[in-house]
């Protein structure tokens, strides 16, 4: 059994709602809590609540860190957040009537301690809560198994080599994840916790549309039903975004939840990751011994029909 900690900027970007319900259903994963991260935190902490509820789950949920540690940027929302699963009377209800906590840095140490090193900590969104559980408890160094990191890139939007040539440095532009907190990322990442980064690279070539998409629309089974509710949501806020019809989604933090399940074959490199002050872009480094492994590319092309079906039935 994979023992995951999933941390979440649920609510925004239609991905991490996806990369949940993925966790729900692959029999050998056991999601010891989620706590969530970035602007909204309690509404978002709901909205998790209510899909794990919704699926028969206790999982415990914490509403974390609202503000990062430094960022280039003021905090960002879709302004849609909540929608399509959350009610009026959902939203206004104290946190203690949704069986939801306060105090994701808790959550977070207390479950990695209760199992030590045997939790993988899988990070969607920006680090922050990652990075003050880091700082209120430095036995999780020792304690977690690893952390797998949705962020990060080497050469996007450019091509990249099949294979990453030693000796060489790769620069990118930001990524979300890290532009949303800096700070907290470079904590993160030089914190010396064993770690798998995903990067856009990884995950920008995947388009998940067509029947994966409409399956949402005929659902039955209640939590695959809320999350289709907030994929219609989604879709209907990018196709304003761009004035034109968006029918598909790119799912990045599935394939991060992939990762860390095991459960896809990918392209990797051992190095360091700095993220640069000025402007938040990375610096990736070869280096043979490293605690850092970096995931640019499917190893193959199985990922996308594979989530395409485990999305709708569990395996
Ligand atoms: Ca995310």
């Amino acid at each position: 059994m994979k023992r995951v900690l999933i941390d979440t900027d649920i609510g925004s970007d239609i991905d991490d709602a996806l990369a949940l319900l993925l966790a729900i259903h692959l029999k050998d994963v056991e999601i010891l809590g989620i706590t969530t991260v970035y602007g909204p935190t309690e509404l978002r902490a709901k909205i998790a609540r209510k899909i794990v509820a919704a699926a028969g789950l206790n999982t415990p949920v914490a509403a974390g860190a609202s503000e990062p540690m430094l960022s280039l940027m003021p905090v960002w929302t879709a302004g849609t957040e909540g929608e399509g699963v959350l009610t009026k009377d959902d939203i206004e209800a104290p946190l203690d009537e949704f069986n939801v906590s306060d105090d994701a840095t808790n959550l977070i140490i207390d479950q990695v301690m209760a199992h030590p090193k045997e939790v993988t900590l899988v990070a969607l969104g920006a680090l922050t809560n990652v990075a003050k559980a880091l700082q209120s408890g430095p036995q999780l160094v020792g304690g977690l198994k690893e952390i797998v990191f949705m962020g990060g890139g080497l050469t996007y939007p450019q091509s990249l080599p099949t294979a990453l040539l030693d000796g060489q440095s790769y620069r990118a532009r930001h990524s979300h994840n890290i532009l949303c907190d800096m700070a907290a990322a470079r904590l993160v990442l030089q914190s010396g916790v064993p770690m798998r980064v995903v990067t856009n690279d990884a995950t920008c070539r995947y388009w998940l549309e067509g029947r994966a998409i409409d399956r949402f629309r005929q659902a039955k089974v209640p939590h695959v039903r809320l999350v289709g509710r907030m994929l219609d949501v989604w879709l209907r806020y990018r196709s304003a975004l761009f004035n034109e019809p968006i029918r598909g989604t790119c799912p990045h933090d599935c394939f991060a939840m992939a990762v860390a399940a095991n459960r896809v074959s990918y392209k990797s490199a051992l190095g360091v990751l700095n993220v640069e002050p000025d402007d938040a872009s990375t610096e990736f480094l070869l280096k043979k011994e490293s605690h850092l492994e970096l995931v640019f590319a499917e190893d193959g092309d199985a990922f996308l029909s594979w989530l395409g079906e485990r999305l709708h039935t569990p395996d």
